[in-house]
């Protein structure tokens, strides 16, 4: 066992020993292989660093990233003083608003867990969760492009009885609706991801797995019900091993289908988030600035992405339907010409999506990008087409946005931040609210539109005719405007 004392020698460059869970790492190596960097390790060099390994890490990386003769075994408790944690004055003001958040059934819909959660997570959280690139004018376009649609609705036709249930790739889902995936889930809520996990299992709504989960893959499987679906997203490593031999165990555990990211060959530039490197607890940034390994302009996101291979291509494709007999499915499709490509490539689906508006900004909506994408799939065979799925994701937050999208064509819709939030500020019983509000809503939409099931929600209930036009004007989004942060100034360092 080793001592604090001896610990809190290796506090440099030259020999930097860390504690994380009651374990003492040398990491002296590993600092410049780290994707977040050097500096982040050297602030708490011959310390305890837990509490920062957290909400980023799944517990086990640290043990799977470094080989067994850098694992230096266990802090001797007995030498451990009991530091009484400094609570600065933001943090208590924020435990404050958690203790008094408004309580769940004062929730009405899904825009309102998005304003408790601006005002109770952390300003880092809320930068990671809620940036979007450059002038995040995609993220904005992405709800603009719902109120460009507009019903026509049908009336007299008996809708005593509405289903809104579908099949989503094969698997049987309450709502038309999947989790999708959105990283550090933890930042938000101790429990991170599992609250999803657990509140899918209840609701009968499938959720996508991230692979830059708070949680472990495994603990998440571990927590759902047998035979509770779940789809796993995939950013591809650089390593193509640690990519195949993550696949094949998630086929293993039983995941459902693979959602392979390809929008993000760099992350975008989400200058909030970015902004956050200067403030709150990673002032302590201030240290060895000349450090190497220190990247001054990234955020959470941009210091923890470099595994992600940029050099993934449309080559790669055959390379991945040999190692999993799950479907494939890609996530981020913009266009005719990609989706046609993912097609002929044998693929089972795609996502229109622009990642929540945080890689390419003035990307157009996934909601526009399904017009022309249907039109062309149309041209190939069957529609709808049992073989082929077209999810879209990206600023939903009522079933009337989701029914306006399958009136378009799509197999069903993923909704990220909205469950998010949900579960930042009232964990898995929050979501599972989320999911009622959803079911409340297509059981009013759809009496409201004429359709008893989502077979007959069709083309013709839904004027289309000014979502590719993009003047004009679109009705403002009050609930939205109002959780939409506008990028802060740069802020001067105190002289
Ligand atoms: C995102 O932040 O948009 C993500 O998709 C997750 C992520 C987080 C950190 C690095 C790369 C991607």
């Amino acid at each position: 066992m080793l001592s604090t004392q001896t610990i809190a020698e290796h506090a440099s460059r030259n020999s930097c020993w860390i504690i994380v869970h009651g374990k003492v790492y040398d990491v002296t190596e590993f600092l410049d292989e780290h994707p977040g960097g050097s500096k982040i390790i050297l602030k708490y060099a011959g310390r305890d660093a837990t509490e920062a390994y957290e909400p980023i890490h799944p517990p086990n990386a640290i043990i799977d990233h470094l080989s067994i003769e850098k694992h230096l075994g266990d802090v001797d408790p007995s030498t451990v003083t009991k530091v009484v944690k400094v609570v600065s004055e933001a943090e208590r003001q924020r435990q404050v608003l958690i203790a008094n958040r408004p309580p769940l059934d004062e929730i009405l819909n899904l825009h309102d867990f998005e304003a408790v959660a601006k005002v109770t997570l952390s300003e880092k959280a809320w930068a990671y969760y809620s940036s979007a690139s450059d002038d995040e004018i995609t993220i904005r376009e992405n709800r603009a492009a719902y109120q460009r649609v507009w019903f026509r609705p049908r009336i007299l036709r008996d809708v005593t009885v509405v289903d809104w249930s579908t099949t989503i790739l094969g698997q049987r889902s309450s709502l038309p609706v999947y989790i999708s995936a959105t990283a550090l889930g933890k930042l938000g809520h101790p429990d991170g991801e599992l609250n999803l996990t657990r509140a899918a299992a209840k609701h009968g709504v499938i959720q996508m797995i991230p692979t830059l989960a708070s949680c472990s893959f495994d603990e998440i499987v571990d927590a759902a019900q047998p035979n509770q679906p779940l789809f796993l997203q995939l950013y591809v490593n650089r390593e193509r091993s640690i990519t195949q031999r993550y696949v094949q165990h998630a086929e293993k555990r039983g995941v459902k289908a693979l959602f392979i990211t390809v929008d993000a060959p760099q992350l975008g530039r989400r200058e909030k988030d970015m902004r956050m490197k200067f403030v709150g607890d990673d002032a302590g940034a201030k240290v060895q600035e000349n450090m190497s390994g220190v990247k001054k302009d990234e955020g959470v996101a941009r210091a923890i992405s470099s595994f992600i291979d940029p050099s993934l291509s449309w080559k790669d494709i055959p390379w991945f339907q040999s190692i999993t007999k799950m479907p494939i499915i890609l996530k981020g499709v913009s266009t005719p010409e990609d989706a046609i490509l993912a097609f002929e490539a044998g693929v089972q689906g795609i996502v229109l999506s622009n990642h929540g508006g945080r890689q390419l900004d003035t990307s157009r909506s996934g909601l526009e990008n399904l017009i022309d994408i249907v039109a062309v799939l149309k041209t190939r065979g069957p529609w709808p087409n049992p073989n082929f799925s077209v999810f879209v994701d990206g600023g939903v937050r009522r079933a009337s946005d989701v029914l306006k999208a399958l009136a378009l064509g799509a197999t069903a819709v993923g909704i990220g931040r909205g469950f998010l939030y949900a579960f930042c500020s009232y964990g898995e019983a929050g979501v599972e609210k989320a999911f009622q509000i959803l079911g409340d809503e297509f059981e009013m939409n759809m009496r409201l539109l004429g359709a008893r099931n989502l077979q007959e929600v069709v083309p013709d209930m839904v004027d289309a005719s000014a979502l590719q036009a993009h003047v004009g004007a679109t009705p403002r989004d009050n609930l939205f405007d109002s959780t939409y942060q506008p990028l802060r100034l740069a802020e001067f360092r105190s002289a």
